[in-house]
């Protein structure tokens, strides 16, 4: 792969979309120490302190150089927004090669069981709290609780009509949380697979080459994870639109429910677990609401021969041709670059930006940016390759 050319952006920046966070950075060990911290918090909902933790780990990501004990306050200094708490856990790992905090919260089984009910498909940290709250510790007692018994094909075969059917009846529905996490359940042993870039690919072409036979001309970009470099992903993220500038977003109006329709129908897709369009911020001044729409669902590639294929998750998200370039940049992530791309152009540009489009707040302008570069030039920003994203 190409070599990212070095750019004039300072990790000393405020926001994290000023600076450049490759996968693995300088201080890699402390970063992951650290991020063990931010976990903990986000598993128990204390989410001012997850995110100081986040920022933490953010700045420490940007930081080119190896941070050393014996000039750990010159480091320190240079990186901004690292508190003197967190300070105090750095300079703990450095002198000492962990975080007493950390190890305790690894060895903890309430840490252990909300990080294993976290990874299911459905389970978020409150549910997860809910669950170890109501005497569980394990995976196999959310399977009696949710009644699921392991790998149960019944729960693919019988569950599935009822959920497309009434998710593609009723656009705006917002899934079952039930159904979703018995889904999860059932299917974690393939879903907590990685998937390997190979195999992402696989699946974009795929989809792609039977999109092409619902609608000509459609284009298409793999973001998440796989887009930053990752070498394997969790889910496999793709944002659709038109060719055609003019006319694209009547062609792309109502493709998504037919497109995962139709890979239902067919088979690859097994499980919608959620289907839906939603309004844009500049809704009421385009009357393009309906012109972007999400499917979330789990997907798994006809079988080749002689090798098994496993449950995917496959997130397909549809934008109009103006709206294109924003939905990319929106779900490239990282969730931190993102969460501080947004802040950037909201408090040091008067922008209000999302994945549905850019505005100027003080005439309500809005910007239809024709490549990803553009949106970066449009809200006053140095490009950051999104390999430089990993925030
Ligand atoms: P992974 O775990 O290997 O899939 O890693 P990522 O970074 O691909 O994480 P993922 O798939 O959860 O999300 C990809 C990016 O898309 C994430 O940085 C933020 C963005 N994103 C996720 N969900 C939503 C959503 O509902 N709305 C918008 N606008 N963006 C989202
Ligand atoms: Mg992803």
């Amino acid at each position: 792969e190409a070599e990212v050319a070095p750019s004039s952006l300072s990790y000393k920046a405020r926001y994290a979309c000023q600076r450049a966070s490759p996968l693995v950075c300088a201080n890699q060990s402390l970063a992951e120490e650290i991020d063990i911290l931010r976990r903990a918090r986000e598993l128990e909902g204390e989410a001012m302190s997850a995110l100081a933790y986040e920022r933490t780990v953010a700045v420490i990501k940007a930081y080119p150089h190896v941070i050393s004990p014996s000039k750990l306050e010159s480091d320190l200094a240079k990186i901004s927004g690292v508190g003197k708490k967190v300070q105090v856990k750095i300079e703990e790992y450095l002198t000492t090669g962990q975080i007493l905090e950390a190890r305790e919260i690894l060895a903890s089984q309430r840490f252990r069981s909300l990080s294993e009910f976290n990874t299911i498909y459905g389970i978020g940290p409150v549910t997860a709290r809910q669950l170890y709250d109501k005497g569980m510790s394990t995976l196999e007692h959310l399977d009696s609780y949710y009644d699921i018994r392991a790998h149960n094909p019944v729960l693919e075969e019988q569950t599935n009509p009822n959920i497309i059917e009434s998710q593609v009846k009723r656009l705006s529905t917002k899934g079952i949380p039930e159904v979703t996490i018995q889904v999860g359940l059932a299917l974690r042993h393939d879903l907590s697979q990685k998937i390997p870039r190979e195999e992402v690919r696989d699946m974009h072409d795929f989809v792609m080459k039977e999109l092409e036979s619902l609608q000509h001309g459609c284009v298409s970009t793999i973001v998440g994870g796989y887009r930053r470099g990752k070498e394997e992903s969790n889910d496999v993220d793709i944002v659709i639109s038109h060719k055609d500038w003019r006319g694209g977003g009547e062609k792309i109006k109502g493709l998504c429910t037919r497109l995962v329709k139709h890979l239902y129908d067919k088979g690859p897709v097994t499980h919608v677990m959620h289907l839906s369009s939603f309004r844009p911020h500049n809704a009421l001044r385009t009357g393009h609401w309906d012109s972007l729409e999400k499917a979330l669902t789990i997907f798994r590639l006809p079988q080749a021969e002689g090798t098994s294929r496993i449950h995917r998750r496959l997130d397909l998200i549809f934008a109009s041709p103006e709206t294109y370039w924003t939905a990319v940049t929106g779900w490239t992530g990282s969730k931190m670059f993102e969460r501080d791309l947004r802040l950037w152009a909201k408090y040091e540009k008067g922008y209000k930006f999302d994945s549905t489009g850019i505005t100027r707040r003080h005439d309500s302008k809005l910007f239809y940016p024709k490549s990803e570069q553009e949106v970066f030039e449009i809200l006053g920003l140095e490009w950051v390759d999104p390999t430089l994203r990993n925030t």
